[in-house]
């Protein structure tokens, strides 16, 4: 009868002993499997933003047009690390041009300015994109289809030459976008009517205009970075924004 019981007993421990382990293995297993289909949401959507950056960057018919110095300075930021588009430089400030390394540069408005800069002045930069600089446009981005327009506003040549090269774009069926720089607040607010006055231009002609401001840039900054430094965020802002589907 003793005998009975221990062999009873054991024979329960051990069915305990069993269940318990399948339960744990099943909690274990069912736990693993939701583990391993999230990881397999994840990736399925790494993927498909991997595959939007690859179109997006691979893609011949995308480029960028740097208006004015600031405008020209971040392209050519963006250049140093994209070497597939095609980047154009719009500036009539000779010097500022001849340091850019791009072979696609457009000097504005020689016969006007002699290779300077607008000096601030937006209807400078308004006049000089004249027919000449639109059929070298038209030339330019003949094959592109996306147009990145990037420009620091405040001064004269991206604050005025942006809206007039936005509207000629726009006639050629291009798909536009238009990442406007604001000028720091420091800079006073002269400056700043420039930028907005140019915005709401730009503005008439597309609704594609990203605004970012020099301003929040100094908020992410080490405080001792130099000048160019803290540029050199705004370019990446900029192509990450583009590289991400904006
Ligand atoms: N983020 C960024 N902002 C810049 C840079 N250079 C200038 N800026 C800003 O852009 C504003 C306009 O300056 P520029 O782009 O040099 O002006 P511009 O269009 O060449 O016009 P003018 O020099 O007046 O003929 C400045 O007041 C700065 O706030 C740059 O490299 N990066
Ligand atoms: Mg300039």
């Amino acid at each position: 009868m003793i005998h009975l019981t221990i062999d009873t007993l054991v024979t329960f421990l051990m069915l305990y002993i069993i269940l318990k382990h399948r339960k744990e293995a099943e909690k274990f297993y069912s736990q693993s499997r939701s583990e391993w289909e999230e990881r397999q949401k994840y990736e399925k959507t790494l993927e498909q933003r991997l595959d939007n950056h690859h179109v997006l960057s691979k893609s011949n018919k995308t480029c960028f047009i740097g208006v004015g110095g600031g405008g020209c300075n971040i392209i050519q930021d963006m250049a140093e690390i994209d070497n597939r588009h095609k980047f154009i430089h719009l500036n009539s400030d000779s010097q500022a041009l001849q340091l850019k390394t791009s072979k696609h540069k457009l000097l504005l408005g020689f016969d006007k300015k002699a290779g300077l800069g607008c000096g601030g002045k937006a209807q400078c930069g308004k006049d000089l994109v004249n027919d000449d600089v639109k059929t070298k446009l038209l030339a330019l981005t003949k094959d592109e289809k996306i147009v990145y327009v990037v420009a620091t506003l405040g001064g004269g040549v991206g604050s005025g030459a942006t809206p007039e090269i936005v509207e000629y774009l726009k006639t050629l069926n291009k798909e536009i976008v238009v990442f406007a720089i604001m000028p720091f607040t420091f800079e006073g607010k002269m400056k700043a009517s420039v930028a907005v006055n140019s915005i709401s231009k730009i503005r008439s002609s597309i609704e594609n205009v990203v605004i970012i401001k020099n301003d929040d840039l100094i908020l992410n900054c080490n405080p001792t970075s130099g000048n160019r430094e803290i540029f050199k965020m705004t370019s990446n802002i900029i192509y990450k924004r583009i590289a991400d589907g904006i």
